[in-house]
């Protein structure tokens, strides 16, 4: 029952509804199949009514699906109650869902992405940062930046399935969602950050962009992921010992895949995420089940899971031989991949101000956060002279490994230009560089950088 192009607002709603429509329907003990022919017969606005006993979105705003609230008869096939207030053009007889709404620009993302919230690039959305001032721990999942190689598929949870298989297992299984979903979970509170992060900056070093997405820094957000350890459902499938790599691929157009070591799979925070901030996982972020695997790169995060590969031999991909690996001067190839393959972020921080910034002159309290792929951040420092004299931000808990710290300072600021410079130093004792060494796609941009800020 979901649509494949449902990519604006109000087709967005629409899918909603549909969803809490077969929610409803199923506590009433309405099989799939049922609901489907019931459907095909009555017109989902009528069947919304029959189902839906109360308000479920009470802070749904204009195109909020609340007048289909039971109150009223709602109109039978043709649809047109799923658009909601947005009233279609007299006489129209809307596709169902399809609102009175502009065309949707052909994103591939279902979720709405305002600019108040993204920068957009099309398929990715880059999180503006100003939008984090102040907040809470974790990023809203309204607001946690996308990034898809190719669209969000919809993938309906009633027929999906995981399989694992390959030579480094000896009892090849598959599982379904709700088999899933019964097997032990935990939670975790953990970045998912992309490689490309802060790739726009090597422009401002090198004079010459890196391929991809010019991102700041806003390809990266904190989440509580609930899921199932990856090692549950691997030692369910009898994971040999001469087991190497593993390879889960997704179910999207391009079937995204990017091998990781066994070891890197078998660790407890490596899960089968199936729920984010507490709610499902939403369709841009791999509904039904995605990948977390702390502290690397965004790639191995693998959306939309259908198929874990484990394997004797080494297992490659496009993404672990052509894109995620560093090349450059400073890099050679190494055997299949063009050159070293990525693994851990490095050391970032971001302030909590959008870029470039404007402020009034006067005491503020600047806000940041930072993070490191390979432990706890032990150490913030800012610098507003360009590096010249550095001093300490105040670090807030939380502060959780491979997720991030909260920091602050105040600053009594007078009108002129500034570049507030922030450097950060994990426990391991890895700190931001002044400079990163040029690769052609731009990865692991960690260097310090200069946030320019207007005050007056
Ligand atoms: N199947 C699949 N998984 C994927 C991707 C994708 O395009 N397809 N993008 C990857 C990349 S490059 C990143 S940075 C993260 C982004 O996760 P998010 O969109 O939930 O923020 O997902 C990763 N997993
Ligand atoms: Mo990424």
């Amino acid at each position: 029952m979901y649509e494949e192009d449902l990519r604006d607002e109000a087709t967005y709603d629409a899918a909603r509804r549909e969803e809490r429509l077969w929610l409803r329907a199923r506590d009433l003990g309405v099989s799939r199949r049922r609901l489907l022919q019931m459907m095909a017969a009555a017109g989902a606005g009528a069947l919304l009514s029959a189902c839906t006993t109360r308000v479920e979105s009470p802070g749904g705003g204009s195109s909020a699906p609340t007048t289909a609230s039971g109150t009223g008869p709602a109109p039978a096939a043709g649809g047109a109650a799923p658009s909601g207030g947005q009233t279609p053009a007299q006489g129209v007889a809307p596709a169902p869902g399809a609102a009175a709404a502009p065309a949707p620009k052909d994103k591939g993302i279902v979720k709405p992405v305002p600019p108040e919230k993204f920068i957009d690039y099309g398929s990715n959305q880059e999180m503006r940062w100003n939008q984090m001032y102040n907040r809470g721990y974790v990023v809203p999942n309204d607001l946690f930046f996308v990034r898809n190689h190719s669209k969000t598929p919809r993938i309906d949870p009633a027929t999906w399935k995981l399989r694992v298989e390959g030579s480094g297992v000896s009892r090849p299984l598959e599982l379904t969602y709700d088999e899933l979903l019964a097997l032990p979970a935990v939670s975790v509170i953990r970045f998912v950050e992309c490689a490309g992060n802060g790739r726009g900056f090597f422009e401002q070093r090198y004079g010459k962009k890196a391929q991809g997405t010019q991102w700041k820094l806003g390809a990266i957000g904190v989440a509580e992921w609930t899921g199932v350890p990856l090692r549950e459902v691997l030692e369910r499938a009898g994971i040999k010992r001469t087991a190497r790599d593993v390879m889960p691929e997704g179910l999207d157009d391009l079937k995204v895949r990017r091998p990781l070591p066994v070891a890197k799979a078998l660790e407890d925070d490596t899960l089968l995420v199936f729920a984010m901030n507490g709610e499902p996982l939403p369709p841009d972020h791999g509904f039904p089940v995605r990948l977390l695997v702390p502290g690397w790169i965004g790639v191995a995060n693998t959306k939309w899971v259908g198929r874990i590969e484990v394997s004797e031999e080494p297992l490659f991909s496009p993404w672990n031989t052509e894109s995620y690996v560093l090349i450059g001067p400073d890099y050679k190839p190494e055997g299949k991949a063009k050159g070293p393959a990525l693994t851990t972020q490095v050391v970032k921080s971001a302030l909590e101000l959008a870029w470039p910034a404007e402020l009034p002159a006067g005491r503020h309290t600047v806000r940041g956060r930072s993070w490191s792929g390979h432990g706890r951040i032990r150490k913030v420092e800012y610098s507003l002279d360009g590096g010249k004299s550095w001093l300490p931000a105040r670090l807030q808990e939380p502060n959780i490994p491979l997720a991030w710290v909260r920091w602050d300072f105040e600053w009594d600021a007078k009108p002129g230009e500034y570049e507030i410079r922030v450097r950060a130093t994990d426990e391991k004792g890895n700190a931001q560089p002044d400079s990163v060494p040029w690769n052609d796609q731009g990865y692991l941009y960690g260097a310090v950088v200069g946030h320019p800020v207007k005050v007056g």
